[in-house]
């Protein structure tokens, strides 16, 4: 008997009957988007939650990130970037007017390395856009040294950081700006959706004018916005979905805890996210499988696939191997060394919050080679 297929996440959705009392004021009032009740009471609840002060909802992560970039006048010249992240990251790059660069990342946080990030740094060198990578805190204090020495802008990709704390605050506070996802595949998700935290009040304006058109008012456009406004139905998955994020966030923690204490002794096997750690939100399980795994990494996963289990390589290919950046001089495999190595031995294993023992004990037995 083929079972069901098990991938690599599995969207936590509230209950309906928590959602349902909104679907009717939205019914009932008839507005279903342009900066609705649910929205603006969204945004608070949220920068509340995240322990934030202005934040901007978008539709996206990948129009948030535009805007965040156009907000900083960041439309030409060059944005020093990650190679090992989604494609977004360098498209909102190239979306905006600017062109990514590509610098190596550390082994260890799989981040961009901030010594790497200023051998990249030339006279067109306009901001620095870093991702925490699967959670996983950026160096915040290297990246803002180098930064502030440069005198560049610094807006993180924070795609995958909803929730994540560094020394008791929330990571979202570093940098000029950080753009968070609410895609489905994220942990807090509002099916589509995403947010731009800003440090104060006329910024997050800024954003919200720039994701309507660019109008400040009925009659006035001053600049060339586009329509990236989240609407009311996401707002209202939103606020249903923070009533049990903690919980959520738990038993993401208690999966990554059981794949960790499994698996961290297997030879040649290293698992990348912390765990344990105070304010990390387990994003992915993500494992690298070094020389003298077993295996290698590719037929890990064509194992796993038979098994009807869809692991994932994310970040592989490199985004400077893609055929839209692969031409440019930084993209050359000689600079990118760590990146390169860690793109061949990625694999994340699937990891939501109702992931049964059972599933994840067969996953463990093949990885371990059972
Ligand atoms: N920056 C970074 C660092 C990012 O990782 C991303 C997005 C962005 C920026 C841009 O954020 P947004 O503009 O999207 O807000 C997915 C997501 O589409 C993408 O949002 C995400 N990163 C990326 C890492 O993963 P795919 O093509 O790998 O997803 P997909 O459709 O294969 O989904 C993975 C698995 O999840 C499926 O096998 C089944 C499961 N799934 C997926 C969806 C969509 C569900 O069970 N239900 C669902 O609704 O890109």
């Amino acid at each position: 008997m083929t079972r069901p297929p098990v991938y690599v996440t599995r969207p936590s959705i509230p209950p309906l009957s928590d959602l349902m009392p909104l679907l009717e004021q939205i019914w009932d009032t008839r507005m279903l988007t342009n900066f609705g009740p649910l929205l603006r009471r969204f945004e608070s609840a949220l920068a509340d939650h995240l322990g934030v002060d202005h934040v901007a909802l978008v539709a996206n992560a990948t129009l948030g990130t535009v805007l965040a970039m156009q907000q900083a006048g960041i439309t030409s010249g060059e944005v020093i970037t990650t190679p090992f992240s989604f494609v977004a990251t360098a498209h909102a790059i190239r979306i905006a007017g600017a062109e990514p660069v590509f610098a190596d990342i550390d082994p260890v946080t799989l981040n961009l390395h901030p010594a790497q990030v200023e051998k990249m740094i030339t006279p067109q060198t306009r901001a620095i856009l870093p991702v925490h990578t699967f959670g996983i805190p950026c160096d915040v204090d290297g990246l803002a040294d180098v930064a502030q020495r440069h005198g560049l802008k610094l807006i993180y990709d924070a795609a995958h950081a909803f929730g994540v704390c560094r020394n008791g605050q929330s990571i979202l506070r570093h940098g000029d700006m950080s753009v968070l996802s609410f895609h489905a595949t994220k942990v807090f998700n509002t099916f589509e959706g995403g947010a731009v935290i800003v440090p104060d009040h006329e910024t997050k304006c800024a954003i919200d004018r720039l994701a309507n058109f660019g109008f400040a008012d009925a009659q006035t456009v001053e600049a060339i916005g586009t329509n990236a406004k989240m609407h009311e139905l996401s707002a209202a998955v939103g606020l249903a979905q923070l009533c049990g994020i903690d919980a959520v966030l738990a038993e993401r923690a208690k999966v990554a805890q059981r794949y960790h204490d499994a698996l961290k002794d297997v030879p040649d096997l290293y698992c990348v996210s912390p765990t344990g750690v105070e304010g990390h939100n387990h994003y992915a399980f993500p494992i690298l499988l070094r020389p003298g795994y077993q295996t290698d990494r590719d037929t890990l996963l064509a194992r796993l696939e038979a098994e009807n289990i869809f692991a994932r390589r994310y970040f592989y290919p490199l985004i400077s191997d893609l055929d839209p950046y692969n031409t440019l001089p930084s993209a050359a495999p000689e600079g990118l060394p760590v990146a390169r190595a860690v793109a061949e031995q990625i694999l994340c294993l699937p990891l939501y919050a109702d992931l049964d023992p059972a599933t994840q004990d067969r996953i463990i037995d093949l990885v371990k080679g059972r």
